[in-house]
């Protein structure tokens, strides 16, 4: 993957934002899980490590699809997540995922179409050619960075159930097992997590169904084995570890919605000129650009208005936030 840049600058080192004797404990515990999930007893979990780890799988680079920007590292990408149903701190995930069994994995389907049932993971995938595109990715929390996802475009995956001309919407459930998820014994949020798209956003050729992370399967923390990436809004939208999937007539309701109206809309598509109402949203931080960088700024859409503007002509973007 010539195109990918290994990071030059020094990255934070999660040795700077941690004290230095956990950091070192914590590296040692890491190297543990690694060596577990070579032996095969862990699959497709943790790798908290500086070079990617997992499964390779055979994908076509997008170029067309994929920004210019340099990718954040694969540690970087790996151990600063939110992923709530594992906890609250930004190395949670990458802690606590690896209780995640992806394997084996089944897709409910429902609701306004006419194929509907329960499908095997792997019959899903075995239809679907994978290609990488570099997408960036902004929090609702002024942060971004920029990934090599591995995926396919969520329209081929909805075209195969056939929607009806009732189907208006797209609902999205992650998988409920407080057992595997441990931050789902907590109710910070109305488990389990859902979100949803209107049926054009969701059948916007960006919209893509990430299986994949640096030509790898895609690690439990970042969502594994399936989860949403729309690019155009803020990360809340792009759902991990996807376990039902149904068309429906009326809005769907969404986790973050739901836990706090007037801070999170439906739509959340990226916009500098909406600001939270805790925080700007005008500019983000890179995550590992050095601590003296300045900030950047955010642009419409994430920077994909070119492609997605057109989808909300003619709504009040301060109403439908
Ligand atoms: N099920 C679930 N999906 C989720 C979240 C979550 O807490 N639970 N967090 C969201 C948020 S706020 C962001 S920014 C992205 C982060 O994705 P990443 O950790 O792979 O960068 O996942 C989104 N998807
Ligand atoms: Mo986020």
């Amino acid at each position: 993957m010539a195109h990918i840049h290994r990071t030059a600058a020094a990255p934070i080192a999660p040795s700077q934002i941690t004290p230095e004797r956990v950091w070192l404990t914590r590296r040692r515990l890491m190297g543990g899980a690694l060596t577990a999930a070579l032996a095969g007893l862990a699959p497709g979990a943790v790798s908290a490590t500086a070079e990617p780890s997992g499964a390779k799988l055979a994908y076509t680079p997008n170029s067309r699809y994929s920004v210019r920007e340099r990718p954040n590292s694969f540690e970087d990408i790996t151990t600063y997540n939110n992923f709530y149903e594992f906890g609250l701190q930004k190395d949670s995930a990458s802690e606590n995922a690896g209780s995640l069994r992806t394997r084996p994995w089944s897709v409910a389907v429902g609701g306004e179409a006419e194929v509907r049932g329960t499908f095997n993971l792997e019959d899903l995938l075995r239809e679907q050619p994978l290609e990488e595109r570099i997408y960036r990715l902004r929090c609702v929390e002024a942060w971004s960075m920029v990934i090599p996802w591995v995926g396919f475009p969520l329209a081929r995956l909805l075209a195969r159930f056939k929607p009806t001309s009732r189907a208006r919407y797209v609902a999205f459930t992650t998988l409920y097992s407080p057992a595997q998820m441990p931050g789902q014994r907590v109710k910070v949020l109305d488990w389990p997590y859902v979100e949803g798209l209107r049926i054009d956003e969701a059948m916007h050729p960006l919209t893509l169904m990430v299986v994949g992370l640096y030509g790898r399967v895609l690690p439990n923390q970042d969502g594994a084995p399936l989860r949403l990436v729309v690019p155009w809004k803020y990360g809340f939208k792009s759902i991990k570890s996807i376990v039902r999937i149904d068309f429906t007539a009326t809005q769907p309701r969404n986790s973050w919605n739901i836990a706090a109206p007037d801070e999170y809309g439906f739509y959340a598509n990226v916009n500098p000129r909406v600001d939270h109402p805790r925080w700007s949203q005008a500019s983000e931080r890179r995550i590992g650009a050095p601590l003296f960088a300045a900030r950047q700024p955010t642009l419409p859409f994430n920077g994909y208005a070119a492609e997605v503007a057109d989808l909300y002509r003619g709504m009040d973007l301060r109403r439908y936030f």
